[in-house]
């Protein structure tokens, strides 16, 4: 029985060149045999035979560089948006008391930079509370959904790395709040890595193929494949409000922006800061042919990224933050459609198991790793739009370890706290210096339903750390 087992599979992985992978069956029992085989069976040869053979053609962001001006955008300063900031509100607001509206998060990366051994989201980054970024994007939600007396379902997207233990955080903690109905969690694709010299699959064991996520832009076939899309469709959901799991001061379901997407009638909305350098590390949104492009920083060359407006300011100023509007009928299409975005190369060093069986650990880039982006749907949108943020109330990256000097722990914590004393000043109320404040969603989601609550309960200084998250919070 193993037998033809074996002869059918090495004549498939003949027929890629791939039968390294059976190299080690002799020395497998059968459950291993077994585990291989479905391994083997899922993957898709002709597809990554050929993303193997184009790996230098896959996305030509040079191309793409050379023809990039500015994106429109509806802009910060500007008095002159073709939409009014209230009508967008007012459109927002009214998409979310109508139950049009649910949060899809990307979790499915593993923290390498960030030295943590558990899902990212579960990293404690509140600086008075010491609340995980899932229990601030939770009560966040939660927050909007009784401001608007409307579940908002909140789509979690693993990957195979994270997935159990998310799982398992998410219902020792009551999901936060949330109820078991509004949380849907589902685990993104897995594409085999092959070696850099010669496309061959790498083996994480010797039963074991070396497997790693998709990329974020997996999330489009991932809500099919779940019956996420089908199911969000069906409670009368239209838009996604999409971000990443390691930006804690995102503002989900953000009215004004979502309003600006509907208004436009555009199929993807993204949100932008006004780059500070040309080489700072966001994505750049920009205009190709009366298209919109995402070209990441590490792919956007010096002399395109440096040029500037006759007013000095950088003419490529849109960083992108991840955080973009779908709507869900643009993302039912195009999840038909696989081919609908590119695949991106990252050459990475990757541990394998080598003939011998010894774990070969390579100290330089080895292995290729084929991953999808979300932002590559920009230019097959219709009206696709950009909004402007400000990138200290909007974004604060949590990116690498303790100790670095940007987007770390302490960089990221210092960042919330700025934010929520600039809300406690914003209300009247002194706070000393070196003083450490946070603002549980739960207890005010905007600067203006906590300057109310300040105004009722009447509180003057803040003299130590603060968190508020009931009404006896409130004194200082
Ligand atoms: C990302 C963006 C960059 C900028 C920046 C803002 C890309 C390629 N670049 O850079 O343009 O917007 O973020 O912070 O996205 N993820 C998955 N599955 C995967 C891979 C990633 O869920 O297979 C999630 C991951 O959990 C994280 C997010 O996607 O929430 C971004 O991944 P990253 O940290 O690798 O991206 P980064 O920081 O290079």
């Amino acid at each position: 029985m193993t037998n033809n087992l074996y002869q059918s599979l090495l004549e498939k992985l003949t027929a890629f060149h791939q039968e390294q992978i059976l190299i080690h069956w002799n020395s497998l029992d059968e459950p291993q045999r077994m585990q291989l085989a479905e391994q083997i069976n899922a993957i898709d040869f002709p597809q990554l035979t050929r993303l193997y053979q184009n790996r230098d053609r896959l996305f030509d962001a040079a191309a793409l560089a050379e023809r990039a001006k500015e994106p429109p955008a509806f802009r910060l300063e500007c008095d002159g948006n073709a939409i009014s900031r209230q009508d967008a509100i007012q459109a927002g607001k009214d998409a979310l008391a109508s139950g049009q509206v649910a949060v899809l998060v990307v979790a499915g990366g593993q923290g390498t930079r960030l030295g943590f051994e558990h899902p990212k989201g579960m990293f404690p980054i509140a600086p008075v509370s010491g609340a995980t970024l899932f229990q601030i994007h939770f009560e966040k939600v939660l927050a909007r959904n009784r401001q608007y007396g409307k579940p908002i379902p909140l789509c979690v997207m693993t990957s195979p790395a994270t997935h159990e233990e998310t799982v398992k955080y998410f219902a020792e903690n009551q999901r936060f709040g949330l109820a078991e109905s509004d949380v849907i969690v589902f685990c993104q694709g897995t594409i085999p890595t092959v070696s850099l010299d010669d496309g061959k699959i790498l083996l994480a064991a010797p039963d074991k193929i070396a497997l790693s996520p998709d990329g974020h832009g997996g999330a489009i076939t991932a809500l099919k494949k779940n019956g996420v899309l089908e199911k969000l469709s069906a409670c009368g959901v239209r838009r996604l409000f999409y971000f990443q799991v390691d930006n804690p001061l995102v503002d989900i379901a953000n009215e004004e922006f979502l309003g600006y997407h509907i208004l436009a009638e555009s199929e993807l909305t993204s949100q932008a800061i006004r780059k500070q350098n040309p080489q700072d590390r966001v994505g750049n949104i920009v205009s190709v042919d009366g298209r919109l492009h995402v070209i990441e920083y590490s792919d956007l060359p010096d002399e395109v990224a440096e040029r500037r407006k006759p007013d000095g300011s950088l003419e490529i100023w849109a960083g992108s933050i991840a955080v973009h509007v779908i709507n869900l009928d643009f993302l039912q299409r195009q999840a038909e459609n696989a081919a609908a975005t590119p695949f991106h190369v990252a050459k990475k060093k990757v541990s394998y198991v080598d003939a011998r069986g010894n774990l070969v650990k390579p100290s330089e880039p080895n292995a290729i790793k084929f991953e999808r982006f979300i932002f590559d749907l920009l230019p097959l949108a219709q009206n696709a739009a950009v909004v402007e943020v400000d990138s200290s109330r909007h974004f604060a990256p949590l990116k690498n370890a303790s100790g670095s000097p940007t987007d770390s722990p302490e960089t990221v914590r210092k960042q919330i706290s700025d934010y929520f004393i600039e809300w406690l000043t914003k209300s009247g109320v002194t706070v000393v210096p070196d003083v450490k404040v946070e603002i549980s969603p739960l207890f005010a989601n905007s600067a203006e339903t906590f300057a109310e609550k300040v105004l009722q309960n009447g509180i003057a200084a803040m003299t130590k750390d603060a968190y508020f998250r009931t009404k006896d919070d409130l004194v200082s």
